[in-house]
């Protein structure tokens, strides 16, 4: 199997000098402490079920385009009745009988948003998060071969930010639990899709400190003890931190992935997860025992996976007459 290990930067990667300097350097983005100077763009896409709002924009003196993504959290049972005092201000809608309907402004501090800030985005950023028609695509094991692998050879998402985090260059103040082994360790931290305020909505992922394992597509028994060892001690960890069990742990791979190293999402059962969705979350468990069965399940088997229009892994099977 090939080492994927060395970085990869992809053509979008190199739109601008400015970019590929500050990818290469494998440095965290510095923080900020507001949007000053910020210009929109453009609105990506919205959900007003899941209260988020995707933006391209840019900031004031930079070339580079920022994508920003904003979620509203949900309420914490905790903290409701420091936010029912006179520190929030009610501005009156409407008043009928006995029915009042207000808008409240909560203190700051009560009322987050939970916002990830991509700098400098490339182009597959923007189409990432970009408004788009689905569609599902069938992958053969020769169509994998013959499409799929080499798209991901050719132009994957750069695993910096996975290496920065291996290498303990970044969120290593996060890291939850650690195995160091170098064939069935791990590192588990939040995903950066939670604040990490409430477990109702608890996302975690497992990364393996092995490199080279692309996907679910790569995993054979040798793998076994590797997946085993991210299921036991993951979800082990996960209830000596936040206490919840075994049983309210979903636990599970994506196919495809956006990042080709290989990782394990832990996510809330109560928690409608993002990507959680048949045709991308395949449950640990299950993988673990088709591949007990036959070794070469993955290997083998015909996925079927959704994708976007403007997705180039939609448009290579496209272009090849299989859509
Ligand atoms: O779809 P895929 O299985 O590749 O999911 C990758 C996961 O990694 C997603 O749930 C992302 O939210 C998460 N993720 C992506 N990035 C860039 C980061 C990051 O820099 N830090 C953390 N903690 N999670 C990330």
């Amino acid at each position: 199997m090939a080492d994927h290990s060395e970085k990869h930067v992809t053509e979008d990667d190199k739109a601008t000098p400015a970019k590929m300097r500050k990818l290469e350097s494998g440095d965290a983005a510095e923080a900020r402490d507001n949007f000053a100077g910020f210009k929109l763009i453009k609105v990506l896409n919205e959900n007003t079920r899941n209260k988020c709002i995707f933006v391209h924009g840019s900031f004031e003196g930079s070339d580079d385009d920022a994508v920003v993504l904003m979620e509203k959290t949900p309420f914490d049972k905790q903290s409701i009745s420091a936010m029912l005092t006179s520190t929030t201000d009610l501005k009156q809608v409407m008043q009928n009988d006995i029915y009042g309907v207000y808008t409240s402004s909560p203190p700051p501090d009560l009322n987050g948003i939970n916002t990830t800030i991509i700098y400098p985005a490339t182009d597959r950023h923007i189409m990432k998060y970009s408004a788009q028609q689905i569609y599902l695509i069938n992958e053969t094991a020769e169509e994998y071969q013959e499409i799929t692998l080499p798209f991901i050879e050719s132009q994957p998402f750069s695993l910096q930010w996975v290496y920065n985090i291996l290498d303990k260059k970044a969120e290593s103040d996060r890291i939850i639990f650690e195995d160091e082994d170098t064939d069935t360790g791990f590192i588990l931290l939040p995903d950066m899709k939670w604040d990490e305020k409430l477990t109702e909505n608890l996302y975690i992922i497992g990364i393996c400190h092995k490199r080279g394992i692309r996907s679910l597509r790569d995993l054979g028994r040798e793998h076994l003890p590797l997946l085993n060892n991210i299921a036991k001690k993951g979800k082990e960890a996960i209830c000596t931190k936040y206490g919840v069990k075994e049983n309210q742990l979903r636990v599970y791979l994506h196919y495809q992935p956006s990042y080709y190293h290989l990782h394990v999402h832990f996510t809330h059962v109560n928690f409608d997860a993002p990507g959680m969705n048949i045709g991308k979350a395949h449950l640990l468990l299950d993988v673990m025992e088709n591949i007990e069965m036959q070794s070469d399940y993955y290997p083998k088997k015909t996925f079927t996976f959704t994708a976007k229009e403007k997705d180039p892994l939609y448009l290579k099977y496209k272009a090849a007459g299989k859509m």
